[in-house]
């Protein structure tokens, strides 16, 4: 069967996760003032990785104080000389990436092909892109000084940015703001999610490595209360998440009638429309790649597949036959396509939408394939007969669910993709080149790909319209997101 073959796990020990950690301030790995710890498991089988300590209001204050302070200074560096720090941050990453990969993997849950291949080269990528900024930003129409003064724009940073990252792209998530950030001269209290806080920890070794001066990054681990603190801290200038819809609201709300500036990113409920034209063997590849990478655990995740009705049985059969392929198990094996849920609650979140389609009448298919018994795993799933007022078709699921939609014309197309209260990305597999513009032209998505999913650069601008939040990250207009003008 397609689960006989030989396991080839990548080594365990090639990552040395300590008992304990503290929370990293001005420099300095530091206890929580009062004291308190939470427990990091490993997704896959429930094993305790680590103890952490966990922030509260008054760590947050004792971290933003740091990063005031290491402002005045790292803002009036040249910026050839904060490039310099990226650049060597870029090369350190690259240098223990198979280690920050497989403990990625481990706290994570996701498959190491996925943290080896994607996120870690993503991540030193978007290290190495900023760090080239750097000492670019008088000369790149954001502002020219002359020998006189300055003329045109003259790019400041905003100050203290507060930045709180979710779990499904832990490390990159990280990259994608801590990067622009420092780039601008910017400096950072982050914090990672509660059920992934270790690569971040990891990373602020790497900051110590780097000899990046005290108090320019500063990572608090803990919960929603942290990060609130962190929000409303009156000397963070700018707010940068990355979550869920309803933090975000609440985040939009408790920052209402402050200066503070915010970019959020948030949920999607992204259409992979396929035409007729499109070859189903490559559609199905991109399919797949769109709902089942990282468990489709992804922001921007293909979670809705509309499909031309003439096409609609082929393409189905074809899906329905790579999804009996693909290896569920241990994460750490290199021949695994699908690793585990993140947490214990997002896998009831999954179960949950997965029995409201099932009682509204979609119908369910599920890939043949034995679940671990400890751990949180959700077998590749399919939801066919899906109209676009169920539920399924509506809630971002996040996780390896596919609502399956058809339509006849392209408009039919483009008015289903758009039905929907988010706007992150969208997929278009087609061989017209034509139709690709005409339909990306029309829709409501920050990103659109066509004939490729999931694929991300740093030089790409990437954020959602309508409910999926505001600002963009990436690209020339991630570092607008932390200056000001
Ligand atoms: O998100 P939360 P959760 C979606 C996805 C998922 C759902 C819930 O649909 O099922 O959200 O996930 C911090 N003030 N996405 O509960 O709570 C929290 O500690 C400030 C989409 O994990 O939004 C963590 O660091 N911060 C998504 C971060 O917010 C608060 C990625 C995200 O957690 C806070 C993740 C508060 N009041 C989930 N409460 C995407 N867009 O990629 C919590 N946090």
């Amino acid at each position: 069967s397609a689960f006989d073959y030989a396991p080839a796990p990548e080594s365990r020990s090639v990552v040395d996760i300590a008992p304990s950690y503290g929370l990293f301030i001005d420099g300095e790995f530091t206890e929580a003032a009062d004291g308190k710890v939470f427990k990091t498991v490993s997704p896959s089988t429930e094993e305790v990785l680590s103890e952490v300590a966990q922030a509260g209001a008054e760590d947050v204050d004792r971290a933003v104080k740091a990063a005031r302070r290491a402002f005045e200074k790292w803002s009036a560096l040249p910026g050839s000389e904060r490039a310099k720090y990226l650049f060597r941050i870029a090369r350190i990453i690259q240098e223990r990436s198979r280690e920050l990969a497989v403990l990625e993997t481990l706290d994570n849950g996701k498959p190491i092909r996925e943290t080896r291949d994607a996120d870690l080269p993503l991540v030193a990528a978007h290290f190495f892109y900023y760090a080239g900024w750097a000492d670019k930003l008088d000369h790149a129409g954001f502002g020219r000084r002359t020998a006189e003064g300055i003329a045109g724009a003259n790019p400041r940073p905003l100050g203290v940015a507060g930045q709180i990252i979710p779990w499904n792209f832990p490390l990159l998530m990280l990259a994608w703001k801590i990067a622009p950030a420092l780039a601008t001269g910017n400096t950072v209290v982050l914090k990672p999610a509660e059920t992934t806080p270790l690569s971040a920890l990891f990373f602020a070794d790497i900051c110590r490595q780097a000899g990046l001066p005290k108090g320019v990054v500063n990572i608090l681990t803990g919960y929603g209360d942290a990060g609130e603190a962190l929000v409303s801290h009156p000397d963070v200038n700018k707010v940068a998440f990355t979550g869920s819809t309803a933090v975000g609201k609440a985040i939009a709300r408790q920052i209402a009638g402050t200066d503070k500036k915010a970019t959020l990113e948030l949920g999607g409920k992204g259409a992979n429309i396929v035409f007729d034209d499109a070859p189903v063997d490559q559609a199905v590849e991109g399919i797949v790649t769109g709902i089942f990478f990282n468990q489709g655990q992804v922001c921007c995740a293909g979670s809705r597949l509309l499909v031309q009705e003439s096409v609609h049985d082929e393409v189905l059969h074809a899906l329905k036959r790579r999804l009996s392929t693909l290896r569920l198990g241990d994460p750490l094996d290199k021949n695994t396509d699908i690793g585990a849920i993140n947490s214990a609650e997002q896998l009831s979140r999954i179960t949950a939408l997965v029995e409201t389609g099932e009682a509204e009448g979609a119908e369910r298919w599920s890939a043949p394939c034995e679940l671990p018994s400890a751990g949180y795993w959700f077998p590749p799933t399919l939801f066919t007969g899906v109209s676009q007022a169920h539920t399924v078709a509506r809630d971002e699921i996040f996780g390896p669910v596919l609502s399956v939609l058809t339509f006849r014309t392209p408009d039919e197309a483009v008015a289903k993709a758009n039905n929907t209260q988010y706007g992150l990305s969208a997929g278009i597999w087609t061989e017209k080149g034509s139709r690709i513009l005409a339909v990306a032209n029309k829709l409501r998505a920050g990103v659109v790909w066509a004939n490729t999913f999931n694929k991300f650069d740093p030089t790409s601008p990437f954020g959602g319209y309508k409910e999926s939040g505001f600002g963009r990250e990436g690209g020339r207009h991630g570092l607008e997101a932390y200056l000001d003008v």
